[in-house]
């Protein structure tokens, strides 16, 4: 069986639209209000699943959830018609195309049973994403049927919050071996909320059977989230013996990378400085909110947002890290602008997950022929653009939910319905 890392990316829905719902998502509150353009949102996100399946990486993706969410509606007592502003914005939003915050990962060298273990993120600090994990847990039973070889658990309880994989990372010599898993949390009492919390990270573990020894639980630094880092992924990334991390991403960092050389000798931590690249720069940029991946070559690329290449601060340090010797060996900009401007860069939009890709359901893989039928469906029926006053208009909310439909049942997933 060959182990190889699957980038899952969320489908961006037919319902994304900037209605600031994110305290703490510097991009969501300075663009609330503004036009979304959900057709070119999607397009963006097929194109950039498109350019990872040219660089031979495996792909796959998670269809947009049914919105608005009329159950949770339903368990408000309200509907879209007569709901407040904000509940039906929360119950409108398309925030499931952020698949890193879908579920954490365990692959399976990492779990004492063998199988790669996946926990649905229950997202409980924003509202409009608290509601997510009923159609993401659907989902992953679907994609990840086979319980030969995976364990699909249902989120942490209330009030411990989880944001799955963006406050996770694993460091392992090759992807298909034992490695070391690092859940990064945050403590309350900044200006904006700790989203992920200790009690999630340790449940987790603990139902994923993994191995104390290569389990490491660290504090993301107060700093990082005041600065706008909601998640440790805009300030970290790892990918095999890599960590790619910003000076300030943790509480206490020396702690932290003597901890990680303590269990993983070959582990290579590449800082950048906070004097070359602030904190402020690393939110604004997304540098870290990058696939790092291992090309069929064996080197590693980043995947980055164009935003990161039009900031000279980090586009300078990346330059001078390649010119280098520096483990990354190849930068490759993407435009997922639309997803930015509420947050969202392209690490976001992915969730890992180490398997053989014969033991996923295939209605789940990509290649550039699915992805194709897919946009035609988008450019079909996705709507063009989306202002804030038109959230409960009922033509809008019929054609989000017959575009969502039409991508069901040309991915032969109407059973998600
Ligand atoms: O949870 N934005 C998302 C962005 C998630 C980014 N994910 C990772 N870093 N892995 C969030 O803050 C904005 C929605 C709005 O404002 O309408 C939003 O939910």
């Amino acid at each position: 069986m060959t182990l190889v890392e699957i980038n899952f990316d969320g489908i961006i829905g037919p319902s994304h639209n900037y209605a600031g719902l994110s305290a703490g998502n510097l991009a969501s509150a300075n663009n609330a209000g503004a036009v979304s353009q959900p057709r070119a949102a999607a397009l963006q996100g097929i194109e950039k699943m498109r350019a990872n399946v040219r660089l031979g990486l495996a792909q796959g993706f998670f269809m947009p959830l049914d919105r608005p969410n009329t159950a949770w509606l339903n368990g408000l007592a309200t509907d879209m018609a007569s709901a407040e502003a904000h509940i039906r914005a929360a119950a409108f939003s398309a925030s499931a195309m952020w698949a890193a915050n879908a579920a954490t990962v365990s692959p399976a060298p990492d779990t004492a049973d063998g199988r790669c273990h996946l926990s649905a993120a229950n997202l409980l600090t924003m509202a409009h994403r608290s509601h997510e994990w009923t159609g993401t847990q659907a989902q992953l039973q679907l994609a990840f049927a086979d319980t030969q070889h995976f364990a699909v658990h249902g989120p942490v309880p209330a009030p411990y919050g989880d944001e799955g994989a963006a406050n996770f990372m694993r460091l392992c010599p090759s992807h298909g071996e034992a490695g070391l898993e690092i859940f990064v949390y945050g403590k309350s009492g900044g200006p904006f909320p700790a989203r992920q919390h200790i009690e999630s990270s340790k449940a987790i573990a603990r139902a994923h059977c993994l191995n104390p020894d290569r389990t490491l639980f660290i504090q993301q630094a107060e700093a990082a989230i005041a600065a706008g880092a909601f998640h440790n992924d805009v300030v970290a990334v790892a990918n095999e013996r890599v960590l790619f991390t910003h000076e300030q991403a943790f509480e206490e960092p020396e702690a932290a990378y003597a901890a990680i050389r303590d269990r993983m000798p070959e582990a290579e931590i590449v800082i950048v400085p906070a004097n070359r690249v602030s904190l402020a720069d690393a939110v604004q940029s997304y540098l870290f909110n990058a696939q790092l991946v291992t090309l069929p070559d064996g080197e590693m690329a980043l995947i980055l947002p164009t935003e990161a290449q039009a900031n000279a601060n980090v586009w300078g340090w990346l330059q001078e890290h390649v010119a280098g010797n520096g483990p990354i060996r190849k930068l490759v900009p993407v435009d997922v602008r639309q997803s930015m401007a509420n947050g969202g860069g392209p690490a976001c939009l992915r969730l890992r997950v180490v398997a053989d890709p014969a033991t996923v359901d295939p209605r789940f893989m990509a290649d550039e022929a699915k992805l194709d039928r897919m946009a035609v469906v988008i450019a079909e029926h996705w709507p063009e653009s989306i202002a804030p006053d038109q959230l409960g208009d009922p033509a809008l909310v019929a054609q989000v939910q017959t575009a969502r439909l039409a991508l069901l049942t040309a991915c032969d997933l109407s059973s998600l319905a």
